[in-house]
């Protein structure tokens, strides 16, 4: 494993009361030593030396010096931190010097990630303190920390722990099939076992995410027939004239985008070109576009124009977004209500839109979950991974209700247990833990 001196700015780059410089690598307090006239060489751990940083006869700057003996440290590997002050020139100076002296510029995330290979932290800890640091909300960070302090290799642990043992259970039977009372009693207790591991698992994967709902915003696409006034909602929402409003058909031709907090909900709001069938190309383009988004939102407001009747264009529309989690907005209601859909009654040309937020603050009511509830996966790639575990584990208990031999219902128990230590990386591929780590920080 690769064990060389790194180094890294471990503070902002602005200037502050002090900064760090952060070493880690094999024999580094020795290579401090070299430049600093502080005694650290024979020091215990964990202790704090004054002293200056010295190029040859050059006072650089007056430090502080933290040494950590391997492995109880960050990296699992000796490390030192230089506490300058905070100017950015200095701090350079000092950096530069390590470099000079033969420490190499640590990588993106290059700490996390050899604490990561040094089994100091496992894959959704480093992922948490990535998080943290990019965290931009309170249940974002809420979420990070619980992260960092291992709770989600706790309840993924759980969750292998009840796998091998229905694991174990049918291995013990496929060792001994001689005793054929044994295996029918065994396939009767393994169901339910399964049963409610799965239902585990379908419930934190729920819970999950709706968590990142909140996390990173509520995708919302707003569809209707031409003039019915989407972008008009969309500009009564965000509060500004950011989509054109025109009362001719066709207005919005490409998609108009916009961020909106209601209280801890954030929506990340699309406009869409109004859907019809059109001969303009251009129109055409952003007709499709338009559809092509309804499957993907996780929030479609369908507007209505409730001054007309109701057209085939609204009815095919209300067909296309029913099975989405949808809401039915009926607009211009300062014109009165004409047709009978029941939906939200709004009049967005007049800012009157109150009771539409009301009802998309109750359908994303979450508050409580990040505090109350601890077992939440921190992202798409743990999400994933535990839904294809979950796949694996249903299709073991479908074999398992078919009566199915069990060395076949195996193959499928294992493929989940893989998918949970992939969780954990513990079968992470190389290029994979490349791809991560480069999303931290430098001095991370
Ligand atoms: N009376 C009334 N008129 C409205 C209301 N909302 C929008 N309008 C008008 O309806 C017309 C169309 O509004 P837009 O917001 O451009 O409609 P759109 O659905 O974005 O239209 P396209 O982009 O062409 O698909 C404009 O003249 C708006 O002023 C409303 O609540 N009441
Ligand atoms: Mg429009």
């Amino acid at each position: 494993m690769n064990d060389d001196i790194i180094v890294a700015i471990a503070t902002s780059r602005l200037e502050a009361a002090i900064s760090i410089i952060r070493l880690s690598g094999k024999d580094c307090i020795a290579f401090v030593q070299q430049f600093f006239t502080g005694k650290i060489i024979d020091k215990a751990s964990h202790t704090i030396t004054y002293g200056f940083i010295k190029d040859q006869d050059e006072k650089v700057d007056e430090v502080l010096v933290n040494i950590y003996r391997g492995h109880r440290t960050f990296t699992g590997e000796e490390m030192v931190e230089i506490n300058c002050h905070g100017g950015v020139f200095i701090t350079q100076k000092v950096l530069n010097l390590c470099l000079k002296k033969g420490a190499r510029m640590a990588e993106h995330g290059e700490f996390s990630k050899r604490a990561f290979l040094n089994g100091r932290i496992d894959l959704s800890q480093a992922e948490a303190i990535s998080d943290l640091i990019s965290a931009k909300n309170d249940y974002a960070s809420q979420l990070a920390l619980k992260g960092i302090q291992g709770n989600i290799s706790h309840f993924i642990e759980d969750l292998k722990e009840d796998l091998i043992q229905i694991i174990t259970q049918i291995e013990v039977n496929i060792d001994y099939p001689e005793y054929e009372d044994v295996e029918e009693l065994t396939a009767d207790s393994l169901l339910p076992k399964s049963v409610k591991l799965q239902e585990k698992m379908d419930h934190i994967i729920e819970s999950s995410k709706n968590v990142h709902l909140l996390k990173d915003g509520i995708s919302t696409v707003i569809i209707g027939k031409p003039n019915v006034g989407k972008s008009s909602l969309l500009n009564a929402l965000l509060d500004e004239d950011k989509a054109i409003v025109t009362d001719i058909a066709g207005t919005t031709r490409d998609i108009v985008e916009g961020t909106i907090r209601l209280d801890q909900i954030v929506l990340n709001m699309i406009d869409t070109a109004g859907i019809r069938d059109t001969d303009d190309v251009v129109e055409n383009i952003g007709v499709h576009k338009s559809k092509a988004l309804i499957h993907k939102a996780d929030l479609v407001l369908l507007v209505l124009d409730g001054s007309q009747p109701l057209t085939q264009e609204d009815k095919d529309l209300l067909e296309l977004s029913e099975d989405t989690n949808r809401i039915i907005v009926i607009n211009k209601k300062d014109q009165g209500v004409l047709n009978d859909i029941q939906g939200i009654s709004i009049s967005a040309k007049d800012h009157d839109i109150d009771p539409l937020i009301q009802k998309i603050k109750s359908m994303f009511e979450l508050g409580e979950i990040t505090s109350s509830q601890d077992d939440i996966l921190a992202n798409a790639r743990q999400i994933q991974l535990l839904e294809k575990a979950n796949q694996s584990l249903k299709s073991a208990i479908e074999a398992m209700k078919q009566q199915i031999p069990t060395d076949l219902i195996v193959t499928d128990l294992y493929e989940s247990w893989e998918s949970l230590k992939e969780i954990l990386g513990e079968r992470a591929k190389e290029d994979l833990l490349d791809e991560l780590f480069k999303r931290f920080c430098i001095g991370k």
